[in-house]
């Protein structure tokens, strides 16, 4: 894939520092991963731009923030909307995802610039169930996911929606779901490329169409999935 568009000017303290923290996540393995993610979140919004993912890291997790600091939601403050052209909007909190029956699958986390990390483990609830709860309108073609980082959202077909690793992620690694992956919920799409996963979800909206998203007004294909 040619150079990416998730490049703008990235501080040399943050090269510097994923560095470091790379060396550490190829000596001790993808196991300490989990570990590893909790420890980073001082680190974690100063890669606003994915410039890092062309650095050679090994298989480190990178955090993404297209907008910069993002204020923490916690479990009482969360909501998830689901509108749009649906016959029955609903608002989720996080005790209600919790209480829906829950999807666990282990996959490779892949990035459109080339880093991966593999055997990462997820669970939460299917986009597809919400779906049927909501149950889409005849002519709706599209989903677009936002995020309460107020800048990030992504599309997909209902299709893809529907697929079944497609979840609103509750759990990574067995535990909730860190504020600097995205947490308390963020989507993961197993079969699309890393930027189809809004973090920070808050929103998944029908739509008429499927109009392109943040990354995908930026040059990254709408469809997204990952054919290798
Ligand atoms: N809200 C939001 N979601 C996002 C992004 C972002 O910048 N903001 N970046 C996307 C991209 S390009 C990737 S590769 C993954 C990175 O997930 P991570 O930050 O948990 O590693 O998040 C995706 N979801
Ligand atoms: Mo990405």
């Amino acid at each position: 894939m040619a150079a990416s568009p998730e490049g703008a000017p990235v501080g040399r303290r943050v090269v510097l520092g994923l560095l470091g923290l790379g060396a550490v996540g190829v000596v001790t393995g993808s196991k300490v991963q989990a570990g590893l993610s909790d420890l980073l979140t001082p680190l974690q919004l100063r890669d606003p731009t994915g410039l890092t993912g062309l650095v050679p890291l090994g298989d480190t997790w990178r955090y993404y923030s297209v907008t910069g600091a993002v204020t923490p939601r916690d479990a009482a403050s969360y909501a998830l909307g689901i509108s749009g052209l649906v016959d029955h909007p609903a608002t989720y909190s996080l005790a209600d995802l919790k209480a829906l029956p829950q999807t666990s699958f282990t996959d490779t986390f892949q990035c459109v610039t080339g880093w991966r990390v593999p055997e990462v483990p997820w669970s939460g609830v299917r986009v597809a169930d919400l779906l049927a709860t909501a149950t889409p309108a005849a002519d709706a073609v599209g989903v677009r996911f936002g995020s309460f980082d107020g800048t990030y959202s992504v599309n997909m077909t209902l299709e893809q929606a529907r697929r079944d690793d497609v979840i609103v992620a509750l759990a990574m690694y067995g535990k909730p779901v860190t504020h600097a992956h995205g947490g308390p919920v963020r989507i993961y799409s197993g079969s699309m490329y890393g930027y189809k996963s809004t973090k920070w979800l808050s929103r998944i909206e029908v739509t008429p169409d499927n109009r392109p998203g943040y990354w995908e007004d930026r040059g990254y294909p709408l469809n997204g999935i990952i054919d290798e």
